[in-house]
């Protein structure tokens, strides 16, 4: 059978501006690679493609099912838009959507019209016949570096705005035999666990010791929980912090979701990570604004992190109802209303304290990251920063350097314009790390000529 695996073309941030530790990067379509390898064991032949694609892009496959994905809630746009086009360009082919959205909405009667309306099928939930195989990597143009994977599945939590334990209410784990196999087998030296709550796994701590003299390649393997760690768990078992650096875990997280009241339990949790050797300037603190806790109170949750030294990973709350969020960063001049997206204005909230806490967040990682009074040239700095990193060329001179020379500037400008393009285009950006500086000039001279 021909299946075709369809990844909406979510609006994957462009702008890493607002980003702590790198939360808003590794989106893999993590669920269908792994169906993929489900159906190529039955025999099925499997194409991967990203947003709607002619029937000349997908060679003239011809599917006889479409399973299509979906995340966040809010995206159901993306969706939906999918499932219309795929329905016209193959009217006899069964659609099934599954993932997130799916999974949280498909009780809404928006949901079961549109469902209707298209002649889909859904599936809620994780997929047991998917869960028994690897994600196979080799469904995706261009080199993937990681693995993404799950150590556990639910959340011992219940907390009041989050929908992971209504998506794997069944909480399932991974021992440290199950672990090292899978990440030997797949053999990549970068891991990523997209694990709820990886601490509540009972058998963490057998993992950690044994993930310590993993090596793959010859190489260590390095660790990232991209949903951080739960700080409650962290502190009542404090040798977890060592055993989590022995483990070569990076980009640490933990969360202060509730109020001021938190501060002493959130700053001994941070101290557990300190003395277990990690900077605090490479530790972030989730914090959810836009909720329960006032405009006023964040302000003041900001503060003590500036005091701890500890970057914040700023997350706006959107109600799992929500089927779209047009929050729009660049109309801070205008505004927009709660017509556009989701005010908690319960407790004071507008869209002027939102984008004011945002802007607040941000100034404040770079500071942290620079170990510097903010200023807004260190802000240009860090947004050229990010564009040389895209390019893979290392660290951009200094700003004064740039703002003196002609030469220096038409470079960023021409790296900014190129990076652009390819961010719009989803093209896997050029690395040009070991290129000479006439060999870069070239590059970028010939794509002005071709514009
Ligand atoms: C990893 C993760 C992230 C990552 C990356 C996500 C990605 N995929 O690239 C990052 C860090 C970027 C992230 C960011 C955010 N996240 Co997040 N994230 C998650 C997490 C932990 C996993 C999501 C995921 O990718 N799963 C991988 C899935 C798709 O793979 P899988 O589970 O193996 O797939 C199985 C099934 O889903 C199913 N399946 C999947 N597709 C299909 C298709 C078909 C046809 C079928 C049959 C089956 C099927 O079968 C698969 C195999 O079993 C979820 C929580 C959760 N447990 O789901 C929250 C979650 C999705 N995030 C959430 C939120 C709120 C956010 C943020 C908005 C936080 C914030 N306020 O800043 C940001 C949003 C950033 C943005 N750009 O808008 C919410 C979403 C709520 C909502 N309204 O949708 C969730 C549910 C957590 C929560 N707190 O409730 N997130
Ligand atoms: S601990 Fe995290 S994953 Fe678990 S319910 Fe709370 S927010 Fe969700």
């Amino acid at each position: 059978m021909h299946i075709l695996l369809v990844e909406p073309n979510f609006p994957y941030p462009t702008k890493s501006k607002n980003k702590a530790n790198g939360v808003h990067k590794n989106f893999v379509p993590i669920g269908l690679l792994k169906l993929g390898n489900y159906h190529k064991s039955l025999g099925d032949k499997v194409k991967l493609v990203r947003g709607k694609k002619t029937k000349k892009e997908i060679d003239y496959f011809k599917p006889v099912k479409i399973l299509i994905t979906s995340l966040f809630t809010y995206w159901s746009k993306y969706v939906w838009d999918t499932v219309e086009y795929y329905r016209k360009l193959f009217p006899k082919a069964k659609i099934i959507i599954g993932g997130v959205y799916v999974t949280l909405h498909h009780e809404t009667e928006e949901f079961k019209n549109l469902a209707r309306k298209y002649k889909v099928n859904y599936e809620k939930g994780v997929n047991q016949n998917a869960e028994n195989f690897l994600p196979d990597y080799s469904l995706i143009e261009g080199k993937i570096d990681y693995h993404v994977m799950h150590g556990m599945r639910g959340c011992i939590r219940r907390c009041k705005f989050c929908g992971t334990w209504k998506i794997e209410p069944k909480m399932t784990y991974k021992n440290a035999d199950e672990i090292i196999k899978e990440i030997i087998k797949v053999g990549k030296n970068r891991v990523i666990f997209y694990d709820n709550n990886f601490l509540a796994n009972p058998h963490k701590k057998e993992i950690l010791k044994e993930i310590v003299n993993l090596r793959i390649n010859g190489r260590p393997v390095s660790f990232e929980s991209q949903s951080g760690f739960d700080g409650r768990l962290l502190s009542a078992e404090p040798d977890l912090a060592v055993m989590l650096k022995k483990a070569r875990f990076y980009n640490i997280r933990i969360a202060w979701d509730n109020d001021l009241k938190d501060a002493k339990l959130i700053k001994k949790q941070l101290v557990h990570l300190l003395k277990a050797g990690y900077p605090s300037k490479d530790i972030a603190v989730f914090m959810i604004y836009n909720f329960d806790t006032p405009y006023e109170a964040m302000l003041k949750k900001l503060e003590y992190c500036k005091k701890w030294g500890v970057q914040v990973a700023d997350c706006r709350y959107r109600p799992l109802e929500s089927a779209s969020d047009n929050f729009q960063p660049s109309m801070w001049r205008r505004g927009q209303t709660e017509k556009d997206y989701y005010i908690h204005t319960k407790v004071g909230w507008s869209d002027t304290k939102i984008r004011d806490f945002r802007k607040r967040a941000r100034q404040h990682n770079i500071e942290i990251r620079y170990d510097h009074p903010y200023n807004k040239k260190m802000e240009k700095w860090s947004a050229i920063h990010n564009t040389f990193k895209f390019f893979k060329i290392g660290r951009p001179p200094q700003i004064n350097k740039i703002e003196n020379s002609k030469f220096l500037q038409m470079r960023v400008d021409l790296l900014n314009r190129l990076k652009n393009l390819y961010k719009k285009n989803n093209l896997e950006p050029p690395n040009l790390k070991n290129i000479s500086i006439k060999g870069i000039n070239e590059f970028l001279n010939n794509f002005i000529k071709r514009e």
